[in-house]
This record gives C-alpha cells, structure tokens and sequence, in this order.
C-alpha cells in the first residue's frame, strides 16, 4: 500500500494489493464520491472548521472475490472517540442476548471460562456473559466506550487489537475460550495480524465467533449505504476461508442472521480441531459461485441499481418539497449519513433528524450539518414525512411510532426499495 497525503496530518492510504490474497487485480465498481468520515458528528463549533472528506470507492479482488475499499482512512481518526452505541436498540440488545446464551450452550461454557470481545464498544455483548459468572475482556480503541464498559464491571482495554496486544494478553490472562468480533472484522486493515493474534490466544477447543454483515445481502437488496470508510472489506465466505487457512484455522460452522440487514455468523477453530465441519460451509461456498461473485456481473449490477436509487430518492423529495411537505431524518446512523451524501441532500430538504443515542443529540450531521434532535422531537412536530435512515430497525421504528402514523405521518424507506410505509 501507498501512502498519500490529503490534509496537513492526515494521511490516507490507496489500497495497491488485495488485503486477503495480495493480488493486484482489482476491479474497482461504484464510487460513492468524496464524504466525511461517517460517524464524524459536528458539535455547533466544528460547524466553523474546514471538514476532511475522503474518497468512497470500492473494488472487487478478481483471485479471491474480497471487496474492500480503494481508500483506507487511519483507524484512530475513526475510532477513538465514537458515538455509535448498539445498546439503545431492544432488536440489538436482544441480539447480543441471543447470541451469547447461543454461545454458552453450543459451546458448554462454565462460570470462570473467558470471553474475549474484540470491538467490545459499551459491553453489551460481554454484559450477557457476565452475568453468567464469565470472565471477560472486551477490546476497543474507543476511550469513551471503553469508560461506560468498565462502569458496568467489563474490564476493557482501550486499544487497537493486534498480535502485539494479544501476545501481552495471552501473558496475563492465557488463552480464551471464546473470541467474539460482531460488527468490527471489515473495520481491520491488517487482516493478517489481526489473524495471527487471534491465533495465538485460542488453544484446541476455543472458537473465534466473527459476525458481519454478508456481501450477497448487500448486494441483492441494494445496502450501498452500509458501504462507507469504516467498512474496509466486505466479506462473503470464501475469501474467510483462505484467509483463515494461511494461519491454520477453519471455518467449521455458519449461521445467517436477519441482524443489520443480513449478516453471517461463523465459527473458526485452529487446525486440526475436534469440531466437525458442517455441510451448510460447503453449500454455501457453491451458492456464492452460483451466484457469480467471482464475476464482475453482479457488482456491476449493484452499481447501477445504486444509481437508479439516488436518482428516485431526489426525485421524490423534490415533488415533496413542492408540494410544501415537510420531511425530516429518522436514526442518525452512519450510513444514513452515506446516503445524505451521496444523494446530496441537507437542511433544505430535511430540516433536522431524531436519534435515541444521546451522544449524538445536540450534533451536526457530517458532511451534511443536519441538526440531530431526541426522539421525541417527531411527537411534538409531526412532520409529514421521515426518511429513515436506519432501515436495518424499520420494524422496531415503526412500532414504536405507531402513533406519528396513526397521526398521518409517513415514513420514505430507501432499502431494497423505495416506498412509503
Ligand atoms: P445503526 C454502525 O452503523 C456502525 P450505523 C458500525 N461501523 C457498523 O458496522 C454498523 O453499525 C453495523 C438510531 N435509532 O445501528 C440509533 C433510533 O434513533 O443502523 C442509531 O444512531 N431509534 C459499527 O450507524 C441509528 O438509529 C431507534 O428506535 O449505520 C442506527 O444506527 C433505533 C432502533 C435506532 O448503525
């Protein structure tokens, strides 16, 4: 990788080589355009200040079919002071619940096993396997999740992970029964290192359980918004499992979820491993092949549907603007704030949006300065329209706003398609 300079410290890199295979074949599909960094909200002051913007472009290796970004933004200018927290979300809460006593079952942890969560944010995952008297470490470069983490009793180590790291680990604590990583394995550059120390810190029966939203579904139901510069790859399974094959590891289980629109959920263990391989690993390598990911078609494809989006969602909030509607933003998510960009659209036509993490209230939209107002802003506004901007909860938004509905108030879902609820 070259490095290239775009602010005065600010360096970005141009990814020359596949992260996964080294290939230098990549076949670059969809450019989003230039935006800042997606979780990068103003406060009123920040709105003064010049605001870097990064390019957003996406390539597909043509040897291994991983698709990464072309652009890698320096981790620490994203990650370590975030305000994306999972945990005001019932549907994520009891995911991770989920999730953990799946855990605890399949693998027939006992109280004193220990849990390791990379990209551990506030806890809320680790939290589960807490209260069944589990040891537990969680990992985050984020100081100030790091902080709410060990306020609920989840010792956190406020850090990149990294073979350095889980070697100092591996000297204080020995190995884990379990690794988690939910949402954080398209964040690492450095897949190889990453690799390596999760390596060294499973002995014979411990299992690194990665989850992460699964290409195909990102590309069969249009998710281009989930494509923004924290996500530097996009995984299906078959570059996994190479990748995990150069450090002595296999995949021998997967699960779908229905989680942030479509993820997948596999099971690594090191080589030679008393878990058997299921078949489901194998079918679902021939349905990626069925599906031509090793081909430009399908992205190309997604490319264009990408475009025919942006072009009706312009449109449609256009005629509504003509029409005197007033329209506002629903979840300040991130990539909500890849859509906004990428469409171009800001205060003139959403004149604020409403968010349940108070972190974000009070901020500025990046890119975009869109005011960010609690939830129940919408009650006493009424608003004729919301676009939302966080369709992976369209069924718990909609729930909970029954009543904006009962009142008339329409919600503009983007993803997979564009309609009104
Ligand atoms: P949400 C994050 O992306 C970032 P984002 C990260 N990089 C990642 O990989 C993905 O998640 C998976 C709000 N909300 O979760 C809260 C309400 O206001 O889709 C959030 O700001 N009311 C780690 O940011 C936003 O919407 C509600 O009732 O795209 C949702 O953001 C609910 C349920 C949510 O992730």
């Amino acid at each position: 990788m070259t490095k290239e300079t775009i602010g005065p410290n600010l360096k970005q890199y141009r990814v020359q080589a596949c992260r996964i295979c080294n290939s230098m074949r990549l076949y670059q599909f969809l450019s989003l355009g230039s935006m800042p960094i997606p979780n990068g909200f103003l406060t009123k002051s920040d709105l003064k200040k010049s605001e870097p913007r990064y390019p957003l472009s996406v390539f597909v290796c043509e040897d291994c079919s991983l698709v990464q970004l072309t652009h890698v933004v320096p981790a620490h200018i994203m990650f370590r002071n975030y305000l994306y927290i999972p945990s005001t979300s019932s549907t994520m809460i009891e995911h991770f619940k989920s999730m953990a006593q799946d855990i605890v079952q399949t693998l027939k942890l006992k109280p004193q096993s220990l849990v390791i969560d990379i990209g551990s944010n506030d806890g809320t995952l680790l939290g589960n396997f807490k209260d069944n008297e589990m040891r537990v470490l969680g990992i985050d470069p984020a100081s100030n999740l790091a902080q709410v983490a060990r306020l609920k009793g989840v010792e956190t180590i406020d850090n990149f992970f990294t073979s350095d790291l889980a070697k100092k680990i591996l000297k204080e604590k020995g190995t884990a029964d379990v690794i988690t990583g939910t949402n954080v394995f398209a964040h690492i550059d450095d897949l190889r290192d990453a690799c390596k120390g999760i390596s060294m810190l499973l002995n014979k029966k411990s299992v690194f359980i990665v989850e992460f939203p699964y290409l195909p579904d990102l590309l069969s139901k249009n998710e281009f918004d989930t494509i923004y510069h924290e996500h530097l790859s996009y995984f299906s399974l078959r570059p996994l499992i190479s990748l995990f094959n150069t450090y002595n590891m296999g995949i021998f289980d997967v699960k779908r979820t229905s989680i942030h629109g479509g993820s997948m959920r596999i099971y690594v263990a090191k080589k030679p491993s008393g878990y058997k391989v299921q078949p489901i690993v194998q079918e679902i390598v021939k349905e990626e092949l069925l599906k031509k990911l090793d081909k430009r078609i399908p992205y190309d494809d997604f490319a264009r549907r990408t475009k025919t989006i942006k072009r009706d969602l312009k449109n449609y909030l256009q005629t509504l603007r003509k029409q005197g509607k007033r329209v506002v933003g629903y979840g300040a998510s991130a990539k909500g704030n890849v859509l906004l960009n990428y469409c171009n659209i800001g205060t003139e036509i959403i004149s604020y949006i409403v968010d349940s993490i108070h972190y974000k209230q009070g901020r500025f939209t990046p890119g975009t300065h869109i005011p960010i107002y609690p939830e129940t802003r919408l009650e006493k506004d009424n608003p004729t329209h919301a676009l939302l901007l966080a369709w992976n909860f369209a069924d718990e938004i909609l729930r909970k706003q029954a009543g904006y509905r009962a009142r008339g108030g329409q919600f503009i879902i983007t993803i997979p398609y564009l309609r009104i609820e």
